[in-house]
């Protein structure tokens, strides 16, 4: 008989070793669970229920928003907002910072998400996934919590994770201690632990990059990008490509295989002035907290993702994440036909 250790008891037994632990990162980590069991339900059925398409807005990025992103932020932010554990959150479907209103019980922690990565992707039946990241609350308790609290640098997060809603469902977290992963069994209802320490290789040889927008890249990733495509066998050359388009996805793929993932800026929109895509707060921070820990890299091409400091609720940065080595070796190429 296997053992049956769901995620529930594995979050009680971390924080046990925390001897003042007071149980309020416990309770939103299970709500946060809660949520993406909704969330992975509501994936499942959307070609039943008529889900799937557009909303017909388009939120603060300029990104038509998908039926599912809507419901998705609002299961998440509804449950975290009751949960009494949450002060403020940060989503990408929302504007502005939502603070949990001063009827509710307002708790000591603050939560940036995106309800529901590659959520374009999602007519098509391709993974999909949510991830967030989760930080202790700098206002004090006698003021109103502000965005201040959401826009911290990524080394102050407590915990991060994703939930992937694929083949099966994975929820992937860490606190500083790891990274494990859990696997929905829907016939309980139940993520069990299936991945426990995962350690993502040193050295990996696949690649996952939009390569259709590589003409609009930089000297330095480009000349990268070409290195990988060598014959040189003793290096594992020329590398895999295999982008799927819902980040979620691509990263859990080179988590556990090797490789680089990489978004960097481009100058397609904007002729001469490269901009980059992804969001610091809440995709960049919290995957970059999980490679980490995963023993792996995360980088702007010039830091360390987890040391930048925001500017904004939607500040949008190149990431290059993975192996540690395939990220340090982009950075030498960036280094040397780039200045920063
Ligand atoms: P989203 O948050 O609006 O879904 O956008 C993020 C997505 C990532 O999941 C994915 O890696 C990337 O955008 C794909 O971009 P592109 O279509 O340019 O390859
Ligand atoms: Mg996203």
């Amino acid at each position: 008989m296997f053992e049956l250790f769901t995620l529930n008891r594995h979050i009680l037994e971390t924080q046990r070793a925390f001897p003042h632990a007071t149980g309020s990162f416990t309770g939103l980590l299970q709500y946060i669970a809660t949520a993406a069991k909704v969330v992975a339900r509501e994936v499942r059925q959307a070609n039943l229920a008529e889900h799937l398409g557009t909303s017909g807005a388009v939120n603060v990025q300029g990104e038509v928003q998908q039926k599912l992103d809507i419901l998705a932020h609002n299961v998440l932010a509804k449950l975290m907002v009751e949960s009494g554990y949450l002060a403020a959150m940060g989503s990408e479907e929302e504007d502005h910072e939502i603070i949990t209103p001063n009827d509710h019980r307002r708790g000591q922690y603050v939560v940036n998400f995106d309800p529901l990565d590659g959520s374009s992707n999602l007519d098509a039946n391709i993974p999909t996934g949510t991830i967030f990241s989760i930080l202790p609350r700098i206002s004090s308790s006698k003021e109103e919590p502000n965005v201040t609290d959401c826009m911290q640098p990524g080394r102050r997060q407590v915990a991060a994770g994703y939930i992937l809603y694929g083949s099966a469902t994975m929820f992937v977290y860490t606190t500083g201690a790891g990274v494990h992963g859990f696997t929905l069994d829907p016939t309980i209802g139940e993520f069990l632990l299936t991945h426990p320490n995962i350690k993502t290789p040193d050295y990996g040889t696949y690649y996952s990059a939009n390569l259709g927008n590589r003409l609009f890249w930089s000297e330095g990733v480009r000349r990268y990008l070409d290195d990988l495509n060598l014959d040189d066998k003793e290096h594992g050359k020329p590398f895999s490509c295999r982008y799927v388009g819902s980040l979620v996805a691509d990263f859990h793929r080179n988590l556990l295989y090797g490789g680089i993932y990489l978004y960097p800026s481009d100058s397609k929109a904007n002729p001469g002035k490269p901009k980059p895509k992804l969001r610091l707060l809440y995709e960049a921070n919290p995957l970059a907290m999980l490679v980490e820990q995963a023993g792996g890299k995360a980088s702007d091409g010039h830091r360390h993702i987890l040391d930048i400091v925001p500017q904004g609720l939607h500040q949008r940065v190149p990431l290059f994440i993975g192996s540690r080595q395939n990220v340090e070796e982009l950075e030498s190429y960036i280094n040397r036909y780039e200045r920063s």
